[in-house]
């Protein structure tokens, strides 16, 4: 029986540009089968964080049944959900409404693809709505 893959962590979004992808070998291998990852990315208090996708590439299903990558809006699943992604083409740039995204990967037990690599940064709330205008 597979060992369960070590992800997720709680990490610090800093205004310096920082890396994120979904398993240690990105770009070597697909992302190990039975994988459920969580990763907090934390901002400093009145900061946001920003999302912006390099490359995705999960398992594709109509409803994101098999793999996905969900995103939430807080530091908990408890937080509002802002969205599930799953086959190519990066989702767009996503900024949060509070200080924390949480971000929870899941893949079931066949079918791997490559993952995904993402960049965060911490972002003042005012740039950011500056910057969706
Ligand atoms: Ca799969």
């Amino acid at each position: 029986r597979r060992r369960p893959a070590v992800c997720g962590g709680h990490l610090r979004a800093l205004v310096r540009t920082q890396e994120l992808f979904s398993h240690a070998q990105f770009g070597d291998a697909p992302y190990p089968g039975g994988s459920e990852c969580r990763w907090v990315l934390a901002a400093e208090r009145g900061y946001g964080v920003e999302l912006i996708f390099q490359s995705f590439e999960v398992e594709e299903e109509a409803d994101c049944g098999y793999d996905y990558l969900e995103l939430f809006d807080g530091s908990d699943g408890t937080a509002p959900r802002l969205g599930r992604f799953c086959g190519s083409g990066p989702p767009e740039p996503l900024y949060s409404a509070g200080d924390a995204v949480l971000l929870h990967f899941h893949s079931d037990d066949t079918i791997n693809k490559k993952g995904f690599h993402l960049r965060y940064t911490s972002t003042k709330f005012q740039d950011t709505l500056h910057a969706r205008k």
